[in-house]
């Protein structure tokens, strides 16, 4: 059993947690798609779209208000994020098999990073990020099995956000999404930062008639927890 750093006491969640995979990719990689795919088996706990709980957080929408004025909101937006992966990182299930849409891995790694060298985050407030990252870290049992990486190129993903029109995504230029590109890169191919489970890779630029067969593929490997 994992334990805390400092006493004999057990992290927060380390019971309840079955074999986990985070599915992670740009914006537009696929993930949801990918998701889908899985609905059929029985043995698996789905845990899509959090996006919609940020569209909506008691009728307000943080992930409108964080691209219209990303100075004042990319800090609650990441704060409420954080909250969000916390509740599916640590939701207890019966089945065998968690898939996850994202982790607080790549809020860390990919989305506050780059916020940063943007300097839409202060460092102040990257630095009290960092600090709740790193009390999780200690604290709470993260599980984590393996890591679905569905790597696109930024041209690919670019063209399908303009063609699924989010609407608080219009304002999203293509050297965002090159940026998330470049950190996701850095993160599951180069290993700049730590990769908490083996990482497996599919090619997602394919369309998707022909991505099904990537699918089975990764199926094979998720269904028999071998990475
Ligand atoms: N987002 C963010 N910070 C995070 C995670 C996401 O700013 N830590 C933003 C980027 C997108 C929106 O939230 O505008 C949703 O991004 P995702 O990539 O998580 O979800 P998609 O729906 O784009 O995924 P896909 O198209 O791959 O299904």
């Amino acid at each position: 059993m994992a334990q805390s750093s400092s006493l004999t006491r057990p992290k927060f969640a380390s019971e309840g947690q079955p074999y986990t995979v985070f599915i992670e990719g740009n914006i537009g990689s696929g993930k949801t798609t990918f998701l889908n795919y899985f609905r059929k088996f029985d043995q698996v706990c789905l845990q899509a779209e959090p996006v919609e709980k940020w569209r909506d957080v008691s009728g307000v929408n943080l992930l409108d208000l964080m691209y219209k004025e990303p100075n004042r909101w990319a800090m609650p937006f990441q704060t409420y994020v954080t909250l969000t992966m916390l509740q599916t990182h640590t939701l207890a299930t019966e089945k065998s098999i968690k898939l996850m849409e994202r982790s607080l891995f790549s809020a860390r790694y990919c989305f506050v990073e780059n916020m940063l060298n943007n300097g839409v985050l202060h460092q102040g407030m990257y630095n009290v990020m960092q600090e709740w990252y790193n009390f999780i870290r200690e604290n709470v049992h993260i599980q984590a099995d393996l890591i679905v990486y569905l790597r696109t190129t930024p041209e690919v993903v670019y063209e399908r956000m303009k063609a699924r029109a989010r609407s608080e995504e219009k304002c999203i230029p293509f050297e965002y999404l090159k940026q998330l590109h470049e950190l996701h890169e850095n993160w599951l191919i180069h290993g700049h930062h730590e990769r908490p489970a083996p990482v497996f890779m599919i090619d997602a630029d394919l369309p998707l008639e022909d991505i099904t067969k990537e699918y089975e593929r990764s199926e094979q490997s998720i269904l028999s927890k071998k990475p």
